[in-house]
């Protein structure tokens, strides 16, 4: 299947699409009567149909290249955006070395440190157990409006959860980090103090105990019904739904149980936020704390993707990543105009990214600026970009981010 080809409208449907259309037909039936028609979800990336064609995004800079074939890193095209799963020969990739070639016969997943026995997992003892479903959003923490959003994407992962091959190793009682590493080294300076050692490093990332016996966290070896890509860690990764892409530890090798906080390179030092509070803010401000904190949870964001023209209207479209907490609205706002309320996809789910759309009506031709902004559950607001000034390091960058369209 091609899957950056639309689908096909005329297909037959499924029974079970069936189902949810007689019962979405009831419920507009239901909603019409009670004249609220305008609230009804249009689902938010439908296949192109005739009449219909994208706004060109006047933002993107020349040398924005999704596809360069000399680069291991993937950039996604997010005006490609047509559905909840990115097909895996779109979705993002990134990693700090090289992308190693593991042997899958081969293959052994290693406990050690603070563990009853050292254990070693092979391919087929994973698959032998009881599998599990995560569609898991993410991006790159580094992910941001100078990047046009293109390190992230969201898949169908398929796994054991950690927990369950945990609890066959067994900790011993003083353990309580885990530490994931990958099989992928290279050279990477080290920095302590006034010095600076080169140094062969594999990439590790750890998380506590308690955080990783959650049921949430697995060792996904497919994407979207596949065996995943050597690209996207090949055999074995983790993936730990609601967390920054750093966390999901590709080309798993290792499993290190011990009791003290792993300070790792990509752990501590490469990925850190480093933001003022209270005070001015000015650097000399004694009145303001300087927060040094891990790269973990995904910041609550928005992003429009995709402008439709579709009959008279517009849709806006776009996607929304976050921890998993439960979102209250999501909004649009065209030009100088008021905050209008889009609509979230029925299909997003928990981890997933939460696509939404937005029927702009009466777009006028020439060049305009289309922004969104998410609130969550707990109060949560998308930050603008003048909110994020105290943020020193550029990881995490959360911001609004106003898209400049031009409508024909
Ligand atoms: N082994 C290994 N895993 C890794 C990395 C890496 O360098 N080595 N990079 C991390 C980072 S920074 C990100 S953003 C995600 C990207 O995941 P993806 O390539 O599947 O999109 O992988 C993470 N896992
Ligand atoms: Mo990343």
């Amino acid at each position: 299947m091609n899957p950056t080809k639309p689908m096909n409208p005329t297909k037959p449907m499924n029974p079970t699409k069936m189902t949810t259309t007689t019962r979405r037909q009831a419920l507009l039936d239901a909603m019409k009567a009670t004249a609220l028609l305008a609230a009804i979800p249009s689902w938010a990336v439908p296949a192109l149909a005739e009449g219909e064609a994208d706004a060109e995004f006047t933002d993107y800079p020349k040398t924005f290249n999704p596809n360069n074939p000399n680069s291991i890193t993937r950039l996604l095209d997010i005006r490609k955006i047509d559905g909840l799963i990115t097909p895996a020969d779109q979705f993002f990739a990134i990693q700090h070395f090289n992308q190693p070639e593991v042997d899958p016969v081969a293959y052994r997943l290693k406990f050690t440190g603070m563990v009853r026995k050292d254990v070693q997992f092979t391919l087929e003892d994973l698959k032998k157990m009881k599998p599990v479903d995560v569609i898991a959003g993410y991006e790159c923490s580094g992910n941001s409006p100078r990047g046009m959003q293109a390190l992230s994407s969201c898949g169908k992962f398929t796994g054991v959860p950690f927990s369950a091959v945990l609890k066959q190793v067994g900790v011993t009682p003083k353990a309580r980090e885990v530490v994931f590493f990958g099989s992928d080294h290279g050279q990477q300076d080290v920095v302590f103090r006034q010095q600076t050692f080169k140094l062969e490093q594999q990439f590790g990332r750890s998380l506590t105990l308690e955080n990783a016996m959650r049921p949430e966290p697995i060792l996904a070896y497919a994407l979207n019904g596949e065996p995943l890509t050597r690209r996207q860690g090949f055999p074995v990764r983790l993936i730990m739904p609601g967390w920054y892409g750093v966390a999901n530890v590709k080309w798993l090798a290792e499993v290190h149980l011990q009791e003290d906080r792993y300070v790792g390179n990509y752990q501590a030092r490469w990925y850190r936020s480093l933001k003022g509070v209270g005070g001015t803010g000015e650097e000399t401000d004694p009145g303001t704390q300087w927060v040094e904190t891990e790269i973990t949870r995904l910041q609550l964001k928005s992003v429009v993707a995709r402008v439709r023209k579709s009959g008279t209207a517009h849709n806006v479209i776009g996607f929304v990543l976050n921890d998993g907490t439960p979102l209250k609205s999501v909004e649009v706002k065209i030009d100088d105009g008021s905050w209008q309320k889009a609509t979230l996809d029925a299909k997003n789910t928990k981890f997933s990214w939460k696509l939404f759309s937005y029927k702009w009506e009466g777009a006028t031709p020439g060049e305009h600026t289309v922004v969104s902004r998410v609130t969550d559950m707990e109060g949560a607001v998308q930050p603008e970009a003048g909110d994020l000034k105290r943020k020193k390091t550029f990881l995490q960058d959360n911001s609004q981010h106003p898209r400049k369209i031009k409508i024909a």
